[in-house]
């Protein structure tokens, strides 16, 4: 009986993880989303939750507006020094949404497990070797830096074809999971807009990419602007992407 309540009850706690690598070149913002994504989500482990409830206490203390909250974890993230990837960072985030809609039961119970890797070129060749794990990609675009939009085309060709995502298991067919690229900077005048991003280099992206789950938003991860809208995106992709790449269960 006991045994039974006990396996009742890991059912019932149960959460699905899904693995999400952060790519882009260097100086896109990877790891500055990343800072904001822990500053927005409670950690799956207990010391972080309780760094984020002071936040939530500031904000309850003083009744702010959303907007304001929003703004106080981008002055935190401002106070911060983001230093060059050079390993990796991991985070695991338990999953919120903010929707109210049919689709909100689904999204609980889930976590998410942030992987942002170096973007110099030098550390590009060691992505791949995630991807046999990975449920879903974030690819970071800095917005402003038009010089580099070609390499950044190319960076992203060169992940949605690479020979890891062959199942050797399913025939050789391809492993598709969603990616979401995020044009970020947005903030700054001199960030080319999407319907400018669209048109240009990155048109040939919807052609190339189109047998993938793919999908360019704007955002500026260090204001805080789409960063909730992106991620609950990518989770309703994820979600629907199940069958194709099974979560795993913690
Ligand atoms: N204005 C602005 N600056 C940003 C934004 N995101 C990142 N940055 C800045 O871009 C630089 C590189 O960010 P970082 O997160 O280290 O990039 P990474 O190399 O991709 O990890 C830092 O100086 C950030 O403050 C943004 O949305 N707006
Ligand atoms: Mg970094």
């Amino acid at each position: 009986m006991f045994h039974l309540a006990s396996s009742l009850y890991t059912q019932y706690t149960k959460r699905e993880q899904y693995n999400i690598l952060i790519l882009g070149l260097d100086n896109a913002g990877k790891t500055t989303f990343l800072e904001h994504v822990k500053l927005l989500y409670p950690s799956s482990s207990s010391s972080d939750s309780k760094r984020r409830s002071s936040i939530k206490k500031r904000k309850n203390s003083q009744d702010e507006s959303a907007e304001q909250t929003e703004r106080t974890t981008s002055d935190i993230l401002k106070g911060k020094r983001i230093l060059p990837t050079v390993g990796q960072n991991t985070t695991t985030i338990k999953f919120e949404s903010s929707l109210e809609t049919q689709l909100s039961s689904q999204f609980k119970n889930i976590n998410l497990k942030f992987w942002d890797l170096g973007g110099q070129k030098s550390l590009r060749s060691m992505w791949s070797r995630y991807f046999k794990q990975c449920h879903g990609i974030i690819f970071i675009i800095d917005s402003t830096d038009t010089e580099r939009f070609q390499e950044c085309y190319e960076t992203l060709i060169d992940i949605a074809n690479d020979d890891s995502w062959i199942d050797e298991e399913a025939n050789g067919s391809m492993v598709n999971v969603p990616i979401l690229m995020l044009a970020n900077k947005q903030d700054l005048p001199q960030a080319v807009d999407l319907v400018s991003l669209k048109t240009g280099v990155f048109i040939k992206l919807v052609s190339e990419l189109e047998a993938t789950d793919s999908k360019l938003l704007p955002v500026s991860v260090l204001e805080n602007q789409g960063l909730k809208e992106s991620l609950e995106w990518l989770v309703t992709r994820l979600i629907y992407n199940k069958s194709n790449k099974m979560p795993e269960y913690k």
